[in-house]
């Protein structure tokens, strides 16, 4: 029984292996041995092997029912244990309208280590902000192969449910995780990435693609997460990861979509904040030589860009290790030594931006620091005289007219600080691109696909800004596809299961989306024509124009149309929006700006000339003098979503709604405000709602029969005939109203958690009962 003290269900299997038979001894538990949970209870008809008793029930949960008579207080206990942990799925709360009551479910259950919960198949995970001790390769084991039902939620069982339909039934897959920041979504994105490798073959073929798969992670997070207020690691970009397998069910290759990085951090962060980690790891990690090389210094405040926020060093981040991580990482995604270094250069030629510095003399900027431009042009391989002069010019082609104009300081440092994002930005995305380039999978091998989305939550600051509203906008757009995909999937079931389908009422919040893309009226589109508008397009014109426009839309308030109480908290420069899952300020300062997102002419034409091969590459000289303009920041974002939307409407979706239980990033720490701010914000009562309306319960025949045959005569202790007959047994024993349940063609929906609950209390008793006969007949021998 070695092992039985730290992994109580661990023991159980192994008094079920060994003992039991030869004994001739029925140890009664809620559910097979081997899917035993450390919350589930087993009853012994005898007195355990020494040192067993001595086991709190409340660490392990395993009561022993002996002839001794503790019986009666382990038999309480496991009465009251609905109470103590809560329901492992939402469905079973008896008050699902209640928000409260939803999340004191969490919480008890977040008390007892339990982070993950389900909605239907939906999976609920709360951050424990600490290791817990439930992703071992025991438990990879435990979840293979194992019905969804069988084992209490995981990540890894929705994890191995997906890879079964994919392996098994051939449907594509799509992981979809969503939550606020720091709420754990990428954290789980790698235990999905975990469990598949870990769940899939090991020839030296397929461990060289998820070594791959596996090492993207600390490349892409170097140069796309950065510490913020709300998590030391936070993704500042969205990210879709497809993973191919093969017919055998092997990972061959894979695919990254990137949407939206935050460049804006590149050259200014909130107090408090970070840059891009790869910054500080660069200049921290790097030998003497490679900063040498790159003009650089060690120390952190010589460079501007990475002042503002004034953290340079944070605790749990060790930069100097993580380079280490990063460049072989690097190396093993298949970047050559020449690309590594044009990467770096690009790295280092931002910092050099940042202190180029402009004075100004009669209204013309001049640069302070020519230094800095030769640093950038020896790293970049450019002309410096060239490029100061396309710092401090801009050359405007009106009409076949070219006219090149001085720069005020104002605008050069403007101009300069659009350089520094767009270099980053485009070298961020060809660094997805190469390595997908790496990931690609060789003609004729792909078979299937599951995807795995970890993609900003639904924002709601202090202030509102564009970024918030395109990572708002993009929750309005996966809210859509998930109410499109679970009525359809519920259809779908209720059909193949051969029941009549019931209507559900939900809100369908298309109608914001609307309001948000739609072709000529929408806000996008507004605001695309007002950044082109002829005259002085401003922020405030554009509000103006969204007022005129939109006023008569429910879910957009202008200033005017606000109630006395919202316009308290609003100025005139903000538009409100009534998202599915909340109201949402906006100020609408600096949205044309980003929108517009404009580099200089001058700037473009000097990096289409670099010799580095990736800013070469990332600006095109045929950009440069191109008539058209390209697609406005708004514009591109929505259609990147949109054909998101595409690829994933065709695939079956599994969710993960990430919950982060504090803002302080603390473990053991249940905040129920915070809590209760997420729950209404990820839409989480509108998903029990909808996963409540038709049958709250379903389960196969099978497992049906198994749970509950001793419920009656005829199925118990004997019973051979067909699951489904048997089933029908059972419920007409317990005397189900009809408008309660449905007999499906391989399950039987119960409608609501009381009747479910009324037959598991009859379950209880009755294995009460049974177990006290056993113990009759023990105290006999
Ligand atoms: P996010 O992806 O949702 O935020 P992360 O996945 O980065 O959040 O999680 C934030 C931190 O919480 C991690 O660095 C871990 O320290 C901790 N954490 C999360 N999940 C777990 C877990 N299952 N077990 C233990 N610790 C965990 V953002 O990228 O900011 O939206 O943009
Ligand atoms: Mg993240």
């Amino acid at each position: 029984f070695m092992g039985y003290e730290q992994h109580a269900p661990q023991y159980v299997r192994e008094l079920y292996r060994n003992i039991l038979p030869r004994q001739d001894l029925q140890l009664t538990t809620a559910r097979a041995p081997q899917f035993l949970s450390d919350t589930d209870t087993c009853f012994l008809p005898f007195k355990p092997p020494d040192g067993a008793v001595a086991l709190s029930p409340q660490v392990c949960r395993i009561f022993f029912f002996r002839p001794s008579g503790t019986a009666t207080g382990a038999m309480e206990r496991d009465l009251h244990a609905r109470d103590r942990v809560g329901v492992q799925d939402f469905v079973l709360l008896e008050n699902f309208q209640s928000v409260d009551a939803f999340v004191d479910n969490l919480r008890k259950r977040f008390k007892e280590n339990l982070i993950y919960t389900y909605i239907g198949q939906v999976l609920v995970s709360v951050n424990p902000y600490r290791n817990l001790n439930i992703y071992t390769p025991e438990d990879v084991k435990q979840y293979r192969n194992t019905h969804f039902f069988e084992a209490p939620p995981h990540i890894f069982a929705v994890t191995d449910t997906a890879y079964r339909s994919l392996t098994e039934e051939n449907r594509g897959q799509c992981i979809l995780i969503s939550g606020e920041s720091g709420s754990g979504k990428t954290e789980a994105s790698k235990k999905v990435l975990q469990f598949i490798a870990a769940a899939t073959g090991h020839k030296a073929q397929v461990e060289a693609v998820k070594d791959k798969l596996l090492q993207s992670n600390p490349v892409l997070e170097a140069f796309g997460n950065a510490k913020t207020n709300r998590n030391d690691n936070s993704s500042r970009f969205g990210k879709y990861m497809d993973i191919s397998f093969d017919a055998l069910g092997n990972p061959v290759g894979g695919n990254i979509l990137n949407y939206l990085l935050e460049k804006s951090r590149v050259v200014h962060q909130n107090p408090r904040e970070r840059n891009f980690h790869i910054f500080y790891q660069l200049l921290t990690g790097a030998e003497d030589e490679m900063l040498a090389k790159l003009h650089l210094k060690r120390n952190l405040d010589t460079y501007f860009y990475l002042t503002h926020g004034v953290e340079g060093k944070v605790s749990t981040i060790d930069d100097s290790q993580q380079f280490q991580q990063v460049r072989k990482a690097m190396t093993v995604i298949e970047l050559t030594d020449q690309e590594q270094d044009d990467i770096l250069a690009i790295v280092a030629s931002v910092l050099h931006m940042g202190n180029v510095g402009f004075t100004e003399e009669e209204g013309k900027a001049k640069v302070l620091k020519p230094e800095c431009v030769e640093a950038i042009s020896k790293l970049l391989g450019c002309q410096a005289s060239k490029l100061d002069r396309a710092f401090t010019h801009r050359t405007i082609d009106a009409k076949g007219d070219v006219v090149t104009s001085p720069l005020s300081r104002d605008m050069a440092i403007y101009a300069r600080d659009a350089l520094a994002k767009a270099v980053y930005d485009r070298l961020f995305t060809w660094l997805v691109k190469r390595l997908n380039r790496s990931l690609q999978t060789t003609q004729g091998q792909k078979k299937e696909v599951m995807g795995i989305l970890d993609i900003y939550g639904f924002e709601i600051f202090e202030r509102n800004s564009f970024e918030q509203f395109c990572i708002n906008f993009c929750n309005e757009k996966l809210q859509q596809l998930f109410i499109e995909l679970t009525l359809k999937s519920e259809q779908e079931e209720y059909k193949r299961e051969g029941i009549e389908w019931e209507h559900i009422d939900y809100f369908n919040n298309k109608v914001i989306c609307d309001l948000i893309e739609q072709k000529h009226k929408g806000i996008i589109s507004l605001m695309d024509e007002e950044c082109l508008r002829p005259g002085e397009p401003t922020d405030k014109s554009f509000l103006a124009k969204m007022n005129e426009n939109l006023s008569s839309h429910e879910h957009y308030i202008s200033h005017k149309k606000a109630g006395k109480d919202l316009q308290k908290t609003m100025s005139r420069e903000e538009f409100c929006l009534k998202h599915y899952a909340g109201d949402v300020i906006y100020n609408v300062d600096g949205f044309l700006d980003k929108n517009n997102d404009l580099l200089f002419r001058d700037l473009r034409e000097v990096m289409s000339e670099t010799t580095n091969s990736i800013t070469k590459e990332v600006f095109p000289a045929s950009d440069v003098t191109t008539k058209k303009r390209p697609d406005t920041a708004a514009t591109q974002f929505k259609n990147s979503l949109n054909q998101l939307m595409e690829i994933l409407m065709n695939k079956e979706p599994s969710y993960i709604r990430c919950i982060k239980p504090n803002d302080d990033q603390r473990s053991g720490l249940f905040d129920e405000r915070i809590v209760t701010h997420q729950v209404k914000y990820l839409g989480l009562m509108e998903n029990l709602r909808v996963r409540r309306a038709g049958f709250a319960y379903r389960r196969p025949y099978e497992m049906f029969l198994q749970r509950y045959k001793c419920l009656s005569p005829n199925t118990w202790p004997n019973y051979h005939g067909p699951a489904k007959q048997g089933v029908q047994e059972i419920v007409c024993q317990l005397g189900f109203e009809k408008d309660e349940y449905r007999m499906g063609n391989t399950k039987i929906f119960i409608r609501s958690p009381r009747t479910l609950f009324a037959t598991e209390d009859a379950f209880q008793a009755k294995k009460h009962s049974i177990i006290t006969i056993i113990q009759k007949i023990w105290k006999g021998r």
